[in-house]
């Protein structure tokens, strides 16, 4: 069992990920309306594997023996100028998830709370991976860029992008 502390702190965390769920389905969405069909298969991936991110803190929640609550979403972000602006919204989201996690753990270890810090390392891992990969398709557009063919070929990065986590991650998905 944990403190109250660290279980308010959890359910945060589930309110993030559901936050981080429903804005990639938005930007799925986005991404399908203008015929980006390989961005709204990425989208539609993350939005999924976020959902999973936020069940498995859930589940530890209840295991621990606290509440886990099912939490609402504030509006999230429907319309964008560009497919860089998606992704430059991306990061921006996965850095604030990032601070949460690392805020977490401050928790976690201040309430020598090890199992908790234990199970926090695969957030930890996942942010890191996630700006990573995040930053990656940044440059990739910088250097292609959006003009000419730039988008059909941005279009195609992501599409394999998507392929490869479907693939690792077992991800199954609605999108194309
Ligand atoms: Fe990338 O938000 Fe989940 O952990």
């Amino acid at each position: 069992m944990f403190s109250d502390k660290l279980e308010k702190s959890l359910n945060q965390q589930v309110k993030l990920e559901s936050a981080a769920s429903a804005l990639y389905l938005s930007m799925a969405s986005w991404c399908e309306k203008k015929k980006l069909n390989g961005a709204a298969s990425f989208y539609y991936a993350q939005s999924e594997e976020e959902r999973q991110h936020m069940l498995k803190v859930f589940k530890y929640i209840n295991e621990m023996g606290g509440h886990a609550k099912v939490a609402s979403v504030d509006q999230v972000d429907l319309d964008f100028e560009n497919i860089r602006q998606v992704v430059q919204r991306s990061l921006e989201s996965e850095k604030m998830v990032t601070a949460s996690v690392h805020q977490l753990c401050e928790v976690a270890r201040e309430e020598k709370d090890y199992g908790t810090l234990n199970f926090l390392q695969f957030y930890v891992d996942e942010q890191r991976e996630e700006e990573v990969l995040f930053g990656n398709i940044l440059d990739r557009i910088e250097l292609i860029g959006l003009e000419g063919q730039g988008l059909y070929y941005i279009d195609k990065e992501l599409e394999a992008l998507a392929k490869q986590k479907i693939k690792t991650e077992g991800i199954s998905t609605g999108g194309k």
